[in-house]
């Protein structure tokens, strides 16, 4: 796969590797009023447009202030700091696993707004403070297993999923939760090219039962290992579900939409054979590919190694069977 770079060098052609993100810069500078006329070199202010472009503006984390919440902590090893924030799945920014972090940090966060509407009596809007300080924010240390097989343990920061929704009022007829990433081809590669972006239709959309999204273990998170999330994890805000496969934990949420019908949600309509829409862990349902029997924990074995584990029933949380009790799992998986 063509490996995107984002543009960290000074204006040359030869140097950017996409046309499109070239043509792209090319505009804001036309915008400003740089390009034209062959001004570009002669306006005072050629070299503030250097400077400003020159160095790609890096995506800054902060520290979060926040309390260990002492119910969520696993016995498992963390994962390091480097493997969770170098290997990633963001479509957004390419399908390779070091794409997200090399192609996100141009991503802006800041203005951004999280709607919660739908079949809520009091629908709402949270600004980029918001996100942080609307709730206690608690370090929750979860297993996080993606479907590819392989997994990691995580400390998140954030706050349970279900304060929230209370706070919108959702009335009698919501049965469902649809989530949805940001849209923004500009700072997003993905969205512009299908070769990029792995043939997904963007936005990236999820769903839950409401009953899962006001289960306790289900967090809104707004960072990992006591700092602000980057932008390869999610940033600023993205879904944590930790009993099910790592693709229903959508990044970079802006809606939150209450429903009274199932939604759709993007790998079932990519793959429906491959993948469901409940994607609870289980190791006694294959993916049609691969098994689901054990996984590899990254980061476990010593220095950089990883190390081939069982897999357990909704990933080791027990206590979500109870929400499936009258399910055939094999069928809705
Ligand atoms: N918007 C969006 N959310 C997404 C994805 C994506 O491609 N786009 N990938 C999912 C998958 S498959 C996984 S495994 C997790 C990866 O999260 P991480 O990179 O923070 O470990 O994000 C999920 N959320
Ligand atoms: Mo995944």
């Amino acid at each position: 796969m063509a490996k995107l770079k984002t543009v960290d060098q000074p204006l040359t052609e030869n140097n950017v590797t996409s046309e499109s993100l070239f043509k792209n810069r090319r505009n804001i500078l036309k915008s400003m009023g740089f390009v034209g006329a062959g001004a570009l070199l002669t306006t005072p202010q050629s070299s503030t447009a250097f400077s400003l472009f020159g160095d790609d503006p890096q995506f800054q984390t902060r520290a979060l202030p926040h309390k260990k919440n002492s119910n969520y902590i696993a016995s498992d090893a963390i994962t390091s700091e480097a493997k969770a924030t170098s290997y990633n799945n963001f479509y957004e920014f390419g399908t390779g696993k070091d794409d997200p972090k090399d192609n996100a940090q141009g991503l802006t966060v800041d203005p951004w707004s999280l709607i919660v509407d739908g079949e809520v009596e009091k629908p709402l809007k949270l600004d980029y403070d918001a996100l942080y300080n609307s709730f206690d924010i608690e370090e929750r240390i979860y297993r996080f297993r993606c479907v590819e097989a392989w997994s990691m343990v995580i400390p998140w920061l954030g706050f349970p999923l279900h304060k929230l929704l209370n706070k919108a009022l959702p009335t009698s007829k919501a049965r469902y939760v649809a989530f949805e990433t940001l849209y923004r081809p500009e700072e997003m590669p993905g969205q512009k090219s299908r070769f990029v972006g792995g043939g997904i239709d963007y936005p990236y959309v999820e769903g839950l039962r409401l009953d899962e999204a006001m289960h306790p273990l289900t967090l809104m998170s707004v960072g990992l290992y006591g700092k602000t999330l980057p932008p390869q994890n999610g940033a600023p805000i993205r879904l944590v579900v930790p009993w099910k496969y790592g693709f229903k934990s959508i990044k970079s949420v802006v809606r939150i939409r209450l429903t009274s019908t199932q939604p759709a949600n993007t790998w079932n309509i990519l793959q429906p054979r491959e993948y469901g829409f409940y994607a609870n862990v289980n190791p006694k349902v294959s993916h049609p590919r691969w098994s689901q029997a054990t996984e590899r924990r990254l980061g476990s074995g010593g220095l950089l190694g990883s190390q081939r584990i069982a897999t357990q029933a909704f990933n080791g949380y027990s206590e979500v069977a109870s929400l499936y009790k009258d399910l055939d799992l094999s069928k809705y998986f």
